[in-house]
């Protein structure tokens, strides 16, 4: 399983300088309604090569709120905060925006406007790496 391995010594190589990142405070506002449905949005969060989860489907609600928190104690600044907001459907999730950046120390909130409408609202911390 050479697709494993090369991921094992990713995580390995990560880990040598380490930080924690959370991301939490995610709300979106004016989510459009799709052409048959209701804007149920939930939120799928990435960092560096991790896939951190998702949120919740909030049904029917242009202006969801999520209280799930996710976090990633092998982040490294620069790392890229990759969030993907969809739009739940009957056969296929819409995908409605993709919000990236790379991730600095400290504690920062931002607006990110999704392409196919509507603002995605986040906020994260990452901690500074362990000194040696
Ligand atoms: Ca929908």
């Amino acid at each position: 399983m050479p697709s494993c391995c090369s991921l094992l010594l990713l995580l390995l190589g990560v880990s040598l300088c380490a930080a924690q990142v959370k991301i939490y405070n995610l709300r979106a506002s004016d989510l459009p309604a799709g052409l048959l449905g209701t804007p149920d949005g939930y939120v799928k969060v990435f960092c560096g090569p991790a896939d951190l989860g998702e949120t919740s489907v909030r049904n029917d609600n242009p202006n969801p709120w999520w209280e799930e928190e996710f976090s990633y104690f092998k982040a490294q600044e620069n790392n890229v905060l990759r969030l993907e907001v969809f739009d739940s459907d009957f056969l296929f999730d819409d995908l409605r925006g993709v919000c990236q950046r790379k991730i600095k120390v400290g504690t920062y909130s931002h607006d990110c406007f999704l392409e196919k409408g509507g603002t995605l609202h986040y906020t994260y911390t990452l901690s500074a790496p362990p000194q040696k």
